[in-house]
């Protein structure tokens, strides 16, 4: 009965903290964006130039922030995101789009994350298929994170995206609070065991 107990306890206590609200693209509600490199368009533009990292965030598979062409000696081009706080992430989506050239062109790019914006780890390496249709790439996550970085090593053409979709948790996670009450809760535990034992 006092094995039971404690169990629901533990139930109790620890079931909240696992609990998930809603799940969003959190780019475009709490993203600040970043580049390296902006191209500032010309003639005969398909999209609205300028092409500013926001518009890889603004929600609008329509718009692209665009890095350039190679060779560019601001190579490898890179565009961070800062959600501002961390967050709990299920997927992160790649958006590229050529409308201007119907050949067939690719970007590669590396994925990273980082909970402070120094330190990044690689989440995922691949191609983005780069010409007149809407390529959509989904690489599913299991991560806490504050910063998301896409970085465009090499291409045929242009280095561009028109949308990095951050799906995760719409409520950031308290770190100091979670670990504080993860302590607070487990010491609250071993007092009620030790009364229960009695
Ligand atoms: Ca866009």
């Amino acid at each position: 009965m006092k094995n039971i107990a404690f169990m629901l306890l533990v139930i109790i206590c620890f079931f909240p903290a696992t609990a998930k609200s809603d799940l969003a693209n959190l780019a475009p509600i709490y993203g600040i964006a970043s580049t390296n490199s902006s191209y500032n368009g010309g003639p005969n533009e398909v999209y609205s130039p300028p092409y500013t990292p926001d518009r890889a965030i603004d929600g609008n598979l329509d718009t692209q922030w665009n890095a350039g062409s190679w060779p560019n000696a601001n190579s490898p081009f890179w565009v961070i995101v800062n959600l501002q706080n961390m967050f709990e992430v299920d997927k992160i989506v790649l958006y590229s789009k050529d409308t201007y050239y119907s050949d067939y062109y690719y970007e590669s790019y590396n994925l990273f994350s980082s909970l402070d914006g120094a330190n990044w780890n690689l989440l995922q390496s691949g191609n983005l298929v780069d010409n007149a249709v809407l390529f959509r790439s989904e690489i599913p996550l299991s991560a806490i994170l504050q910063y998301v970085k896409v970085e465009i090593p090499a291409g045929t053409h242009w280095a561009h995206l028109n949308e990095i979709q951050i799906y995760g948790n719409t409520s950031p996670v308290p770190i100091p609070g979670a670990v504080w009450l993860l302590g607070s809760g487990l010491v609250g535990l071993l007092a009620i065991r030790k009364k229960l034992k009695k």
